[in-house]
């Protein structure tokens, strides 16, 4: 005869295992209305894009045609990645037909992609970038895809999509799928932040780890000094400043999912900031730094451009770069700091 207590623990585990992301949306909204059913249909399409993703990655070494340059740049002049095209497909192919994304807009189009069948239902739009730290991608290391789902705001009937011009605080949810030793899957909708570990057993996110909350203060800090000779100098300051004191470590991945992750869990601040080449940084607003930095809202940290939180900072166009310093509050501050100090000596210099 089974036991109380065993049967609770059986009904706990079994309870554990059956918390997907679906179920979960649907326990944080507490309700089973259209809202509710479209974000967590969005949350399941989502999953199965980083599903299908995961499945390449984890083979691409063994496959013609997986890994590698296209040959072609992308808007940005960037060279583009095998992965990057055929991660972009996964997103646009996983939503179409769903009747719940009219548009869509990654780092890998010029133009938002629109699926007019979907439009009639399907109000929102999915920003993202299907791979982040792609550079990481050829040498079997973390790489990640970010996400952002906002409400389509008017008609857009002469599709200039003018209404995703707007600032981080709109979106409905954001996240981003680690692809590392495990695949895992970190969400808001505003209501903390959860992660999900893909089960390979079962071909399912359950959740690990729920309302995450980012330390005040970390000794990470991560960023590409290599660029150091590039930097404005209050952020050389900052640099100078964690040399010279205790209780802090260096960890730069090359993919800002991984190094923010890394940060989310443990804490510290993930930099980087505008250079000489690139004044306004390298990441990009609508599909990179906002969604991040709703993320770290959610979970007690901060995200800033050094001037101003990201999630007021608004978009004058779809793919416009900011600088980004992100992650526990404290530090985030610290780095601030220098920023002021340089600012209010230059004014006073005047
Ligand atoms: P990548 O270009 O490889 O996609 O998204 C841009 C990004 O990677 C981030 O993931 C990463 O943090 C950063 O660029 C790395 O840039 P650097 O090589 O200039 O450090």
């Amino acid at each position: 005869m089974v036991e109380a207590h065993e049967s609770l623990d059986y009904e706990y585990a079994l309870d554990h295992d059956c918390t997907t992301l679906s179920r979960h949306v649907f326990q944080q909204l507490q309700s089973f209305s259209a809202d509710a059913q479209d974000l967590s249909a969005l949350m399941s399409r989502i999953a199965l894009a980083g599903k299908l993703i995961a499945r390449r990655l984890s083979r691409a070494g063994l496959m013609e045609g997986a890994l590698g340059f296209t040959g072609s740049e992308n808007v940005q002049g960037e060279s583009v990645k095998k992965m990057d095209v055929y991660a972009n497909e996964v997103f646009i192919s996983v939503f179409k037909q769903s009747g719940l994304v009219c548009r869509l807009a990654s780092e890998e189009m010029e133009k938002p992609y629109y699926i007019p069948e979907n439009c009639p239902l399907g109000r929102y739009t999915l920003l993202y970038d299907p791979i982040d730290g792609s550079s990481n991608v050829d040498i079997n290391i973390n790489v990640g895809s970010i996400f952002a789902v906002c409400q389509q705001e008017g008609e857009d009937l002469d599709g200039t999509a003018s209404d995703l011009l707007q600032s981080g605080r709109k979106l409905l949810a954001a996240g981003y799928i680690l692809y590392g030793p495990s695949t895992m899957l970190i969400y808001s909708i505003g209501k903390g932040v959860h992660a999900f570990t893909l089960d390979p057993s079962l071909g399912e996110f359950i959740l690990s780890s729920e309302n995450i909350r980012m330390p005040d203060h970390g000794p990470i800090y991560s960023a590409n000094e290599g660029n150091f000779w590039q930097w404005d100098e209050s952020i050389r300051d900052y640099i100078r400043y964690v040399h010279r004191h205790e209780g802090y470590t260096a960890r730069y991945s090359g993919a800002l999912v991984g190094d923010f992750h890394r940060i989310l869990f443990q804490g510290g601040v993930f930099l980087y900031p505008g250079t000489v080449k690139k004044p306004e940084g390298k990441l990009r607003l609508l599909y990179e730094t906002a969604p991040l930095a709703f993320l770290a809202e959610q979970a007690g940290g901060r995200a800033s451009t050094g001037t101003q939180d990201i999630l007021d900072a608004v978009p004058d166009k779809l793919h416009a770069r900011t600088p980004l310093i992100i992650g526990s509050k404290e530090d985030v501050a610290l780095v601030e700091s220098f920023i002021h100090e340089r600012s209010r000596q230059a004014i006073a210099a005047h």
